[in-house]
């Protein structure tokens, strides 16, 4: 019970999980707020770039379809019934993620941050928010579907050990500037 919530919990986020690591792998180039300021702050900053927001939608739209394809395998294997992506809420959830990083650095500048500082909370559910509210938008019956209240209760305990571990993770390997 408890393990197949899990599981669908965390194969339902998998595409919301993929681009943000997809973003830091692909980041540079032309930042999308194109230098500008709101005040004396800028408005995103150097850290949100049209490459890696763009490569980090396609990953994670594409590890949905890819998903797709392993459903019936990987739901006979471990004896759950997993969930499949139908293309709005694979795009929903990808995008999601990165307009909900995007949100926070708008955020982050607002309060005074610089790229890279911590807003601990806010780090590592921002992706989480921003993925669930638009394959909601785009796909609302299916992620009623999926998205039951048990299910949604896990995402959101699960989602931030994740984000820790992996973004040390990352920080270790020298990926990443900042292990948060
Ligand atoms: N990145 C990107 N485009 C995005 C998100 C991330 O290019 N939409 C890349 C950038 O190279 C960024 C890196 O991934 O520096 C790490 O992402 P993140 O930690 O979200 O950005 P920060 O540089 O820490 O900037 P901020 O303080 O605005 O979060
Ligand atoms: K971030
Ligand atoms: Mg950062």
């Amino acid at each position: 019970m408890v393990v197949s919530l899990v599981v669908t919990a965390f194969w339902a986020m998998l595409p919301a999980y993929v681009p943000n690591n997809a973003a830091v792998l692909a980041g540079g180039g032309r930042p999308i707020d194109g230098g500008r300021m709101l005040g004396d702050r800028r408005l995103l900053g150097d850290g949100k770039t049209w490459r890696g927001t763009a490569a980090g939608t396609l990953a994670g739209t594409l590890l949905a379809v890819a998903l797709n394809a392993l459903v019936p395998s990987a739901s006979a294997a471990i004896g759950v019934d997993l969930p499949t992506f139908p293309l709005t809420a694979a795009f929903g959830l990808a995008l999601g993620a990165m307009l909900g990083d995007i949100g926070a650095s708008f955020l982050k500048r607002r309060s005074g941050r610089e790229r890279g500082a911590a807003f601990p909370g806010l780090d590592q559910l921002d992706f989480v928010v921003g993925a669930l509210v638009l394959a909601f938008v785009a796909a609302p019956g299916w992620f009623s579907a999926t998205f039951t209240l048990p299910v949604l209760a896990v995402v959101l305990v699960m989602t931030p050990v994740l984000h820790v571990v992996t973004n040390v993770g990352a920080y270790f390997l020298g990926l990443k500037n900042e292990p948060w």
